[in-house]
């Protein structure tokens, strides 16, 4: 199903004139903006004591994707409504298409329209840097999620990738010793994977006995039957391996996919990144191979995202690098802890739920 939506809220005549076509992936999105409820009652019109200008209210903020289809996207994109709801922030979500030149014009028209503040949420680097300039030499502030824009004043914004890659692998190396064959999912050129990359290479090296047989990674949606080819493939001219990293749980779930249908999954384990209730579902099948993740709460990484910019609108300093930090859930806590949601997730593992970055006394936290 595809729907249409004008986003009319602004008055760009250019953008009421380009309607919007979301895949049904991108409903929440869809359905948020639509509401008639996108800008919070109480905070419409300013939060008192606020700085400027968050106590008028109506603040123009544009959230600029270049990916959106996954649950990690998602729920991201869910969590930065939530927050700017929370701060009366008028945000306009524009959604990725996996297009880098879409993305540089989809910036553009955000400086069009005047915003105060721009997040960008993952890119190539290299079609963004200019595009961002000019943001930044009008007036506007940036922040960046994901994607390094290599600028002084633009805050990082990033889940500590090393120690999310980090912990999934000492599970993995805990669970199957230091010496195992091992598949890896992978695809150069995104800021997240490159850095989880940086420690799955280090770890090889200080785990000789770790063998990477083979690797394979796509992002051509949908990401998981894509992967699932692939993994098919290599799982089967490697029948000796028993351990796969695939630290993104599209990647993960693809991997699951080709196991099941190989027969292979109860001698095989994946080692993955990110959670959603999907996933939650997906982790505790009986027999499923994937047995730990170690992951975020996009929601609060998206909540986190919006304070920071509405920090750096107000003038007040978010400091250059935010982190979010990830915790180990493994299929074996999920199931004693009887973890059925993201929400179950929150209240039972109090360390996944919650991030005090980017906080200040006058930022209503919505995560
Ligand atoms: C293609 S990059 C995918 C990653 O971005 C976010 O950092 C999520 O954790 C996901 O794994």
């Amino acid at each position: 199903m595809t729907l249409e939506r004008t986003l009319s809220s602004f008055t760009s005549a250019r953008l009421r004139r380009k309607a919007v076509t979301i895949g049904a992936t991108s409903a929440l999105v869809v359905s948020a903006l639509a509401s008639p409820a996108w800008l919070t009652p109480a905070y419409a019109s300013g939060i008192p004591g606020a700085p400027a200008p968050f106590d008028k209210g109506g603040v123009k903020i544009a959230l600029v994707n270049y990916l959106s289809t996954g649950d990690f996207f998602q729920a991201y994109d869910s969590g930065a409504q939530k927050q700017a709801k929370a701060l009366g922030i008028d945000l306009k979500v524009f959604p990725g298409k996996e297009d880098a030149a879409l993305q540089q014009e989809q910036i553009q028209q955000a400086i069009n329209l005047g915003v105060k503040g721009i997040i960008v949420n993952h890119g190539l680097p290299e079609s963004l840097k200019d595009v961002v300039q000019k943001a930044l030499d009008a007036g506007i502030k940036v922040v960046a999620f994901d994607v390094n824009l290599d600028n002084p004043k633009i805050p990082q914004i990033e889940q500590s990738d090393h120690e999310l890659a980090k912990t999934a692998l000492d599970q993995a190396i805990k669970d199957n010793g230091a010496a195992f064959k091992a598949g890896y999912v992978y695809v150069a050129g995104f800021a997240p994977l490159d850095r989880r990359d940086q420690v799955w290479s280090d770890t090889r090296k200080a785990h000789p006995g770790i063998v990477e047989k083979a690797r394979w990674g796509t992002v051509d949606a949908p990401i998981p039957t894509s992967v699932a080819a692939q993994a098919n493939a290599a799982l089967r001219a490697n029948p000796d391996i028993t351990v796969v990293f695939a630290p993104y749980d599209e990647f993960a779930r693809g991997t699951k996919l080709a196991a099941n249908d190989l027969g292979i999954n109860k001698k095989l384990k994946i080692y993955s990144a990110d959670i959603s209730t999907a996933d939650i579902a997906e982790i505790r099948e009986p027999d499923s191979p994937w047995v730990a993740t170690s992951a975020t709460n996009p929601a609060v990484v998206g909540a986190v995202s919006v304070r920071a910019v509405a920090l750096s609108v107000a003038g007040q300093d978010p400091g250059h690098t935010i982190e979010i930090k990830p915790a180990l859930v493994t299929r074996a806590d999920l199931n004693r802890l009887d973890v059925k949601t993201i929400d179950d997730l929150s209240a039972k593992l109090p360390a996944f739920g919650k991030s005090d970055a980017a906080r200040a006394s006058w930022i209503p936290v919505a995560q």
